[in-house]
């Protein structure tokens, strides 16, 4: 993948926050399944990681899901109609918002559950000379999970082709860090010989800059690479569960990705891309919801006999 144009990036991130924006206000109206974790605010984390993906490889995500789902090159409606439980849906209509898998794309709601999937994912990978890579989301709060650090240790022991990305938001549902993390992220990985590296901005550039160097040595070959990127949420953990000030919020306003990259576009190009992903945005809520439910005749006798 070659530079990115200030415009792509943009767009990457804005139908990203649109998809978000209006998942949150449709929500109360009941149309949706389960529950949702929105990406707003994390934007330019899943853009400017995911620019260096190659068509083969591998992505794993967590609960946090639509936007690394997005930026992957998944499509808006077949994500809506997830939502939604309709038949058209990434999964049929059965994964609902934490659970999509669709091409190389994997995304499972039990946190810290995902590393040693992607490790695992990684030996295989590494075992079939394949060249593929394998991308694994995490938050900060996933740390506090036991099977991340045994996944840390054999992908550095093995060698492994994969890249750990940590989307430290701050918070783990409603615990800030401070309160869940002893001693520092990056110390996690130093203590298994992975590398690692920290963006401390939310600036696309610089995490875009940032990750094609940890991309690089993953593909090198040499074993996995860490990539800390320093970020918030401006939107609840899920829906209505807020606990934080709001006065907090604020001041990381002047965080938004969305925000800083807007200044590099000319105006009117600007407004053209706004005008195009809000067309996208109501275009595929709209088919969504015309679509069919997911049909429970078509799960398959094996899983419904299943003891
Ligand atoms: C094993 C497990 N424990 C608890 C939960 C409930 N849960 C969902 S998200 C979350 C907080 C996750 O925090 P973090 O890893 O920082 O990710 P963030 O939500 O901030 O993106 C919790 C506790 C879960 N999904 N899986
Ligand atoms: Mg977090």
């Amino acid at each position: 993948m070659g530079q990115a144009s200030h415009e792509e990036l943009y767009r990457g991130m804005l139908r990203i926050r649109r998809f978000e924006e209006t998942v949150l206000e449709q929500f109360p109206r009941g149309e949706f399944y389960g529950t949702t974790h929105t990406y707003i605010g994390q934007e330019a984390d899943a853009v400017g990681v995911l620019h260096w993906l190659n068509a083969e490889d591998i992505v794993v995500s967590n609960h946090r899901c639509h936007g690394h789902f997005l930026a992957y090159g998944g499509s808006m409606h077949g994500l809506a109609a997830e939502l939604m439980g309709r038949a058209s849906g990434v999964c049929g209509g059965r994964g609902g918002s934490q659970h999509l898998q669709w091409r190389a794309f994997y995304a499972n709601g039990i946190l810290g559950g995902t590393v040693p999937l992607a490790t695992g994912m990684a030996l295989a990978e590494k075992l079939a000379a394949s060249g593929r890579i394998i991308f694994s989301f995490i938050g900060d709060g996933t740390l506090g999970e036991g099977v991340v650090y045994e996944s840390f240790n054999m992908a550095a022991l093995w060698q492994l082709p994969v890249l750990f990305v940590v989307e430290n938001n701050r918070y783990a549902q409603s615990t800030p860090i401070e309160r869940n993390l002893a001693g520092t992220i990056e110390g996690r990985f130093e203590a298994f010989g992975i590398p690692v590296d920290t963006v401390e901005t939310t600036d696309v550039l610089t995490i875009l800059e940032s990750a094609q160097k940890a991309i690089a040595r993953v593909r090198s070959g040499t074993g996995p690479a860490a990539l800390v990127i320093q970020t918030y949420r401006f939107a609840p953990h899920s829906k209505g569960d807020d606990t934080r000030d709001p006065a907090e919020i604020e001041r990381y306003r002047e965080l938004d990705p969305l925000t800083i990259h807007a200044e590099r576009i000319e105006p009117a190009e600007r407004s053209r891309i706004e005008q195009d992903v809000e067309q996208e945005v109501a275009a595929a809520f709209e088919a969504a919801r015309a679509d069919p439910p997911a049909d429970p005749g078509t799960i398959t006798p094996a899983l419904v006999e299943a003891p």
